[in-house]
């Protein structure tokens, strides 16, 4: 039967499962601060081994009992982060144990690490976050593609990762909600105007629909579906990928749209002069995507893998559709249900500045983005800072 652990209970199964030795002192202190799900961090005082035990709530936290959410997304994570592992194992955590039924994933703890939208904020750099997401998304996009795997085994991948549930989340929250006045919504009133010109935009809600339906339709790899700087850990040296609950089916330039995004709006909670490491990662993690995808691509049984410009061609679908999903995501993540704490921690003068900054930045990624090398993201967020 199902139940919500607490931290008694949290403790009383790593026991029974037998994940600490006999004499162990064990302490548990729930430590989630996602919107979604419980975390429980289970340490072994008299050795400092430690676990996570995740489990999944019926309903989505951040709103509460009202809404309530699928189960099953538990195991969509645990397998994938299994199925993650055996492409990228050095970027994900490992994976001790899963239960359907308690909707637990058990798993490395990784606290010595940091989650990257805390240490963004307080001016650290990750020098390495750059490279290992950019190879990260490379290998598990490219062999769980028909590229890098036998089409048949890939049609059976997409079913097993059919999450319709978490799916719908982003339809909603990212695609479609933030561009209409929709009660989910959730901004300062000061911004309303800037809000309403953004709903009455033609222009960009067009090209937004075009987005949701790649999104809908385009089951082109297996993606993390949540790639946010608050979906990693990192220090100076490493770099791991957590929660893929919303994994799925989907068109490949999802995940680093989510990531570029994340990073552009760290980058307009800081000072002009304070950004450039945030640009240096956008650029780096699409020279490494492309130099990855590229060597992997040398492998493929595909026959039109040896066909010119069949490679050019993917990658610069995948370019477009990144840029036009981190519009969308810097959009929903300034004015829509979940907001992200580098805009929200700031003084509301600066944060307003920052925010009215982001949708134009994120209206103009969206319109502009089959005519945007990676290197014009830095320049369109200087031609956006003021109002034109
Ligand atoms: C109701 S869930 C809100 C957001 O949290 C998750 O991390 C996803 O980004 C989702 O859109
Ligand atoms: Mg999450």
């Amino acid at each position: 039967m199902y139940e919500p652990l607490t931290e008694q209970k949290a403790v009383a199964l790593a026991i029974r499962l037998g994940l600490f030795q006999e004499d162990a002192l064990l302490s548990c202190q729930e430590i989630g601060d996602g919107n979604l799900n419980l975390v429980f961090r289970i340490v072994n005082e008299r050795t400092n081994d430690s676990i996570i035990i995740k489990q999944a709530l019926p309903y989505a936290k951040v709103v509460g009992e009202s809404w309530p959410l699928t189960l099953k997304r538990a195991t969509i994570e645990s397998q994938a982060l299994r199925t993650f592992a055996s492409y990228v194992p050095q970027y994900v955590p490992k994976v001790y144990y899963s239960d359907e039924t308690l909707a637990i994933t058990v798993m490395e703890d990784l606290s010595h690490l940091q989650i990257a939208r805390r240490g963004l904020i307080e001016g650290k750099t990750f020098p390495k976050l750059s490279e290992h997401i950019g190879e990260f998304v490379a290998k598990t996009a490219f062999y769980t593609s028909d590229f890098g795997m036998n089409q048949q085994q890939k049609k059976k991948l997409a079913q097993q990762f059919t999450n319709p549930e978490l799916c719908k989340i982003t339809e909603d929250l990212v695609f479609t909600d933030p561009f209409f006045d929709h009660d989910t919504n959730s901004f300062e009133t000061e911004l309303r105007a800037d809000v309403e010109q953004l709903w009455q935009d033609d222009e960009l809600k067009r090209e937004a629909a075009k987005l949701k339906r790649l999104f809908l339709t385009k089951a082109d790899v297996l993606l993390h579906g949540d790639l946010h700087t608050g979906s990693i850990f990192a220090s100076d040296d490493d770099t791991k990928v957590i929660d893929p609950e919303f994994a799925f089916y989907g068109p490949i330039g999802f995940d680093l749209g989510q990531f570029f995004a994340n990073l552009l709006l760290n980058a307009l909670s800081r000072h002009e002069s304070e950004r450039e490491p945030l640009f240096t990662h956008i650029e780096k993690t699409w020279d490494v995507f492309v130099r990855t995808f590229t060597t992997c691509w040398q492998e493929s049984n595909e026959p039109y893998a040896r066909v010119s410009f069949v490679l050019d061609d993917i990658v610069s679908d995948a370019l477009v559709e990144a840029i036009g999903f981190a519009g969308c995501e810097v959009i929903r993540r300034t004015i829509g249900l979940a907001h992200v704490a580098d805009l929200d921690e700031l003084p509301l003068e600066r944060r307003l500045e920052a925010k009215r900054h982001a949708l134009r930045l994120g209206r103009e990624l969206i319109v502009q983005r089959e005519h945007l090398p990676i290197h014009a993201i830095k320049r369109l967020v200087q031609q956006t800072a003021h109002v034109n």
